[in-house]
């Protein structure tokens, strides 16, 4: 892609936040965005419908999982990803990094690669940079991520360094391999909690040079003072001029603090997760659906909210498809907590163009049941 991909529209005077819009393959997104994940090409519980009535610029799949079923080469027979799952907007994948590493012990990570046996049906396999980018391409998403290693948060000091320095390896391996010239290729950043190593991933990282910068390695069991504090530190030495995504970020507290400090993309299992939960997010704080002081409510989920759930449908109601484990609820559900995230970042876009945004924090987190900590 050309190198003016991402524009910079606006910046916040009183903080770091951006307003961008980055052009893709697809179509364009406006920035700080959130996007739902659809790990097996479908954002659980909603069609691709749902997600043009809710308005989704971009969503996210995952290489591991496309990988291992139906396979990439039958994605790329049937016209990859965007015409399998009939959606026409933007799209990206994570390179497998993430999900491979979470595997625990079915897993031996090293400099070639990483051997995996198959959560599916245990037989194994090795995902390498050039083979995660092989996949994506042939996915064909908008987006595609560098195969990262991205080290527990327990890993002690040295380990983080030796992998930090794979990953940069790693990184320049995926760069030579990616043909694609219509797709977007972003890096990642790691260096667990220290900033010093934070910094010499960044520099690493930024010198190969990529369409865009990910900050990996966070919300893997650290404390928020922690993330917040990598957060920022990576936050002033990022390049200006790219988009700046933290992956795996996170709870609508997060975005807010994320946004304040310039970074521009985020998806989460959060929203989605929680509503097949039976937990919601509303302008009055997360509930439980399944709450006996629901069984009578008739007023709507939130009352704020303009969603079609809120408009159409009762607490009682939703409470009573929740208990009786109808799979409506986890369509209604789903529906209005990503509707709940994408109209805060649209509020949050709003407020950014004002040069209000860091009032809109403020406010955000005095009146709000969604504080920091
Ligand atoms: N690397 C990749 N994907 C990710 C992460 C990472 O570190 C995270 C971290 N929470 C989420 N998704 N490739
Ligand atoms: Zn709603």
């Amino acid at each position: 892609m050309s190198a003016d991909h991402f524009t910079l529209i606006h910046r916040d005077t009183s903080c770091g936040a951006r307003l961008g819009s980055l052009k893709t393959a697809h179509g364009m997104i406006e920035t700080p965005i959130f996007m739902p994940v659809g790990t097996n090409a479908t954002v659980k519980a909603m069609t691709p419908e749902d997600l043009l009535a809710i308005n989704a610029q971009i969503i996210l799949a995952n290489t591991y999982h496309l990988y291992l079923r139906p396979g990439h080469k039958l994605v790329k027979k049937l016209g990859g990803l965007h015409n399998f799952m009939n959606w026409q907007r933007p799209m990206l994948t994570d390179s497998g990094g993430f999900q491979v590493f979470s595997l625990g012990d079915l897993r031996k990570i090293s400099e070639h690669g990483v051997k995996f046996q198959s959560h599916l049906d245990g037989s194994y396999h090795v995902l390498t940079p050039e083979l995660a980018i092989e996949i994506q391409e042939d996915l064909g998403a908008d987006i595609i991520m560098c195969f990262d290693e991205c080290p527990p948060a327990t890993a002690d000091y040295n380990y983080v360094v030796r992998s930090l320095e794979m990953t940069t390896r790693w990184a320049r391996r995926c760069k030579d391999a990616h043909t694609r010239q219509d797709q977007l290729l972003f890096g990642i950043i790691q260096g667990g909690m220290h900033h010093d190593l934070r910094a010499r991933s960044l520099a690493d990282i930024c010198s190969i040079g990529f369409d865009g910068y990910a900050l990996g390695g966070l919300s893997v069991g650290e404390t928020k003072e922690q993330m917040y504090g990598v957060m920022e530190a990576c936050a002033s030495m990022m390049p200006k001029d790219k988009p700046r995504y933290i992956m795996g970020i996170g709870a609508p507290e997060d975005l807010v603090e994320a946004v304040w400090h310039g970074y521009d993309m985020f998806d989460c299992v959060m929203p989605t997760r929680n509503a097949r939960n039976g937990m919601l997010f509303t302008s009055q704080g997360r509930i439980n659906i399944k709450a006996k002081i629901y069984e009578e409510d008739e007023r709507p989920l939130d009352p704020e909210c303009g969603c079609h759930v809120c408009r159409t449908y009762s607490r009682a109601y939703l409470r009573h498809l929740y208990r009786s484990g109808e799979i409506l609820a986890s369509n209604l559900n789903t529906y209005h907590n990503l509707y709940f995230y994408l109209d805060l970042m649209r509020r949050i876009r709003e407020s950014i163009l004002e040069n209000s945004f860091t009032a809109f924090r403020h406010s955000f987190f005095e009146k709000s049941v969604y504080n920091q900590k």
